[in-house]
Parts: C-alpha cells; sequence; structure tokens
C-alpha cells in the first residue's frame, strides 16, 4: 500500500476522498493521524493555485506524497460567488449554516430559478509530479435547508436531475456524482501512470 496525505483540516472531504480510495492500493492519511497540521493561508484566486498551495506545504513537512482539495460553489445569480471564498463566506469562524443563511438571503429577492455549481480541484505532489484534475456538479440552490449528512452547503444544494439535496443522500450516493468524487476518481487513474 502506498500512503497518500490528504492535506485537508475538513472532516467531511476527508470521510469522501477515504471511501474513493477504499480498495484501492493508496492508504489515505491526514495530516492529524501524523500529528501535525499546518495552517495553509489560501491566497491564490483559483482552485488549483490554492490547491497546490495547500499541498506544497504538507508535502514540505512530511516529504511524503501529497493530495489536496480546494472547492466551492459558484452561484450564477450571485455572479459565481461564493466561489474560492466558499469557505468563510460569512466571515471568519463562521458556521456552515452561517454560510447557508447568507446565500439564502442574498437570493431571496432575485428570480429563481438559482442554477449554480460544486467544483472541486483534486491535486497530487510528491515532490517530482504535478497531477491535477478538475470536477463539476450542475445543480441549483433551494430557500430552506434540507438534510443533515454531508456538510458545508450540501442542505441547500439539490443536483439537476435529483429531487433530494446533498444532505438527504447518503454518502455512497453523493459519492457516485459529486464533483470531488469526479476529480478523485480522475486524479486517481492519472496515479496509475506515473
Ligand atoms: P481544507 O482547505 O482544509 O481542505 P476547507 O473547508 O477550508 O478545508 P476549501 O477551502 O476548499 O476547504 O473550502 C471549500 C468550502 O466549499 C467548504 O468549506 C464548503 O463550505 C464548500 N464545499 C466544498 N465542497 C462541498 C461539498 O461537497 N458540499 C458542500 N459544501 C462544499
Amino acid at each position: 500500500m502506498t500512503k497518500i496525505i490528504f492535506a485537508t483540516g475538513n472532516a467531511g472531504k476527508l470521510q469522501e476522498v477515504k471511501k474513493i480510495f477504499e480498495n484501492s492500493e493508496y492508504e489515505i492519511i491526514s495530516p492529524t493521524d501524523l500529528g501535525n497540521v499546518v495552517e495553509v493561508e489560501e491566497t491564490e484566486n483559483t482552485f488549483e493555485g490554492n490547491a497546490f498551495l495547500k499541498a506544497e506545504a504538507v508535502y514540505n513537512q512530511f516529504k511524503l506524497p501529497v493530495m489536496a482539495d480546494d472547492s466551492g460553489l459558484e452561484i450564477d445569480q450571485l455572479q459565481g460567488r461564493p466561489g474560492v471564498l466558499s469557505a468563510r463566506y460569512a466571515g471568519e469562524n463562521c458556521t456552515y449554516d452561517d454560510n447557508n443563511d447568507k446565500v439564502i438571503k442574498e437570493l431571496e429577492p432575485l428570480a429563481k430559478p438559482y442554477t449554480a455549481r460544486f467544483i472541486s480541484c483534486a491535486v497530487y505532489y510528491d515532490g517530482a509530479a504535478r497531477l491535477s484534475a478538475l470536477g463539476k456538479l450542475e445543480g441549483k440552490i433551494i430557500s430552506e435547508k434540507r438534510g443533515t449528512n454531508g456538510f458545508g452547503y450540501d442542505p441547500i444544494f439539490v443536483p439537476k436531475d435529483s429531487d433530494k439535496t446533498l444532505a438527504e443522500m447518503t454518502l455512497d450516493e453523493k459519492n457516485s456524482i459529486s464533483h470531488r468524487y469526479k476529480a478523485f476518481n480522475e486524479l486517481k487513474t492519472m496515479l496509475l501512470k506515473i
């Protein structure tokens, strides 16, 4: 088994990516498993730029292969916001609930449907190889939260061709369609070639 560190502090992402790599030849470990977590400031204005910032910081610390994810929600009626600011949309130290409430409030005066997409950029860095893959999930934002699974904006996001929010889906259901699944599944295929 080859160990790969998944450079995240987000427990929801970790659970999803561990599941995607289940039954593969890679063992996914987190910085917490190694007892030392670095806070990386996300100063780039692209998902890919920020994902590599996280991967490189953790690689420099442990000198082991690393993957990272930078992701977010783009809402058409909000000109692509919250975008790369998704994690802290309602301010420093805000909760997922605060972010969802802010989005619902901002959309309230605007015309439906609130079309949107989740984007995940998954990257890999091992000191030599640099790999990157993008995954998208199209859908719409609804005005009341539904469901308790998942994390982040899952309770207000209904994927295209579904009547459930992502938070009403099981981990396996979300992992069969999600932006993160698409990005990391492609990365997994790319890893086989290096
Ligand atoms: P790490 O940087 O430590 O990985 P983070 O939560 O800060 O964790 P990002 O900077 O990539 O991660 O921010 C992504 C935010 O976008 C995340 O906090 C959620 O608010 C939202 N998001 C991303 N993927 C999501 C998903 O699958 N479901 C719901 N919300 C998601």
